[in-house]
């Protein structure tokens, strides 16, 4: 885990949010981003070294969706990035953490993400992220 990637918060309107975060942040998204793979729509802000993703669902069985309608908007992840997402859920699976991919996938922002359950981890959703290879 090389560093603190993002941070994700869930909200019901990504374009209301998004306003909002552009007006507390004094700067505009960089990115916006349909993820299908994860049933999200996401935009991003750069802070400094760390950026927060807005996510937004896009279909009713998307986890997001799920976390919407049990605990309401909020913080629903923490990213860290890696350079070697497989290596580093060989290390995590051989400390007992239960991972929720078998291999990372495509995420958003040019990543391979995979994620740690959060009842493993305190109640915090931890994912972790490498750039995806060029092709
Ligand atoms: N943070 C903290 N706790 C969470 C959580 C979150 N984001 N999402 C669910 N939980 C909690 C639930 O509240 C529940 O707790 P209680 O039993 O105390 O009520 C528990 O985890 C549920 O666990 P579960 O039944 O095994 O799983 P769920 O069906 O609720 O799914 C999770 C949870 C994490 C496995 C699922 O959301 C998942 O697969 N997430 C990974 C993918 C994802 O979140 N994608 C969106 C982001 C993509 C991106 O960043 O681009």
């Amino acid at each position: 885990m090389d560093k603190l990637e993002h941070i994700g918060i869930a909200v019901q309107d990504l374009e209301k949010a998004g306003e909002l975060f552009t007006r507390l942040l004094v700067r505009p998204p960089y990115k916006t981003e349909e993820v299908p793979g994860q049933a999200v729509a996401t935009m991003f802000f750069d802070v400094g070294n760390v950026k927060i993703e807005l996510l937004q669902p896009t279909d009713p069985l998307s986890p997001v969706q799920q976390f919407l309608e049990k605990r309401g908007e909020g913080i629903h992840h923490i990213a860290f990035s890696t350079t070697d997402a497989e290596g580093e859920a060989s290390r995590l699976r051989s400390e007992g953490f239960r991972l929720l991919y078998a291999k990372a996938q495509p995420g958003a922002d040019d990543k391979l993400i995979n994620f740690l359950h959060p009842k493993d981890t305190h109640g915090v959703l931890v994912e972790f992220c490498q750039d995806k290879p060029e092709q």
